[in-house]
């Protein structure tokens, strides 16, 4: 039986036209050819009641054990987006990207929890071990929603609030005076690309934590982006870490493109994680989708477990 989530986020919605994102793990399918996904592609397809002509767009590796399908059914003049997450040969999860609220007539789901996703660590390699990653020279630059317009300093402020005793926000003279350090590390991008030793300046999280004094009920950091852009972090993987706010990278301040003023790096987890241009950190009690997890990705996301999709 086939069963699947259904989440959407602001971002997609408003700036890539995707209404909303059914997410469909699969088990015991495995393929030899973009021919076989086809294949299993018009199974699914149809067991949700979808009818089109189902084309090949794309496809890019993510690390060397991945590779992201991605097929468009086409109806009309619209089409639905398939993105098919595989791994060595296997199938398992499909997501569709769905451009109007009418396709999703009809249909049940089920409501994602990331409980099983979560699975704690035997033992943890934590900082020095990247599977599935290769070596690059330099940060490659992302920006999925774009670049945000310039930002004017004397209005911008860091948000930081939720379940906390102590809401407060800063602007960027008051994180510099809150105490910065400097950390020298690794940095790793789902898609396989790693990066040796960057340095990246700014008050730790624990600063943060310290601060404003999160209730006992958090679960979850939610981190939004002026470009619309958000993602979500485990409360545990930022505590005692060396997860902090940059604001500088290699001894400068950040370049615009790495997310001036300011910008998350949790190094031992995936680089979407690394939120840029970060105008608001919520602490929250109950999971939801940032925009990356909203299309599969882990809400994890450690490098060492090799978390790139949400595996339940
Ligand atoms: N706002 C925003 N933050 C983002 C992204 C993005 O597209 N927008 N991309 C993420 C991804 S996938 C990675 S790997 C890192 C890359 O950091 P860089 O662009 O500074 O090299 O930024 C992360 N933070
Ligand atoms: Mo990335």
């Amino acid at each position: 039986m086939l069963e699947c989530y259904l989440t959407s986020h602001e971002a997609l919605r408003d700036k890539k036209g995707v209404e909303a994102v059914i997410d469909c793990p699969i088990s015991g399918y495995s393929f030899k050819s973009t021919g076989d996904l086809k294949w299993i592609v018009r199974e699914v397809v149809k067991k949700l009641g979808f009818e089109g002509e189902i084309v090949f767009v794309s496809n890019e590796n993510i690390g060397t054990t991945h590779i992201l399908y991605n097929y468009h059914i086409v109806f009309n003049k619209e089409y639905i987006g398939v993105r098919i997450v595989t791994r060595e040969n296997n199938v398992y999860r499909i997501l569709l990207t769905i451009p109007a609220k009418e396709y999703l007539r009809g249909l049940t789901f089920k409501k994602y929890k990331p409980d099983k996703d979560l699975v704690k660590p035997m033992y943890e390699h934590y900082k020095s071990y990247s599977p599935g990653q290769y070596y690059v020279p330099n940060m490659i630059v992302y920006a999925i929603l774009g670049f945000p317009k310039e930002i004017d300093l004397s209005k911008w402020k860091l948000e930081v609030g939720g379940l906390v005793e102590k809401p407060l926000s800063f602007r960027l003279s008051e994180l510099y005076s809150i105490g910065i350090r400097t950390i020298r590390t690794s940095f790793h991008c789902v898609t396989g690309w790693s990066v040796r030793e960057v340095e990246f300046t700014g008050p730790m999280f624990q600063r943060l934590i310290d601060l404003i004094k999160p209730r006992d009920n958090v679960k979850w950091v939610y981190v939004e982006s002026l470009d619309g852009y958000s993602t979500i972090i485990p409360y545990e993987e930022i505590i005692d870490s060396e997860a902090l706010i940059a604001l500088e990278m290699n001894r400068r301040p950040l370049e615009p493109e790495h997310g001036y003023p300011a910008r998350l790096v949790i190094p031992h987890l995936y680089g979407w994680k690394s939120a840029k241009w970060v105008y608001k950190i919520d602490f929250i009690e109950e999971y939801r989708d940032g925009y990356w997890e909203a299309l599969g990705y882990h809400p994890r996301g450690r490098v060492d477990l090799e978390e790139r999709f949400k595996k339940a």
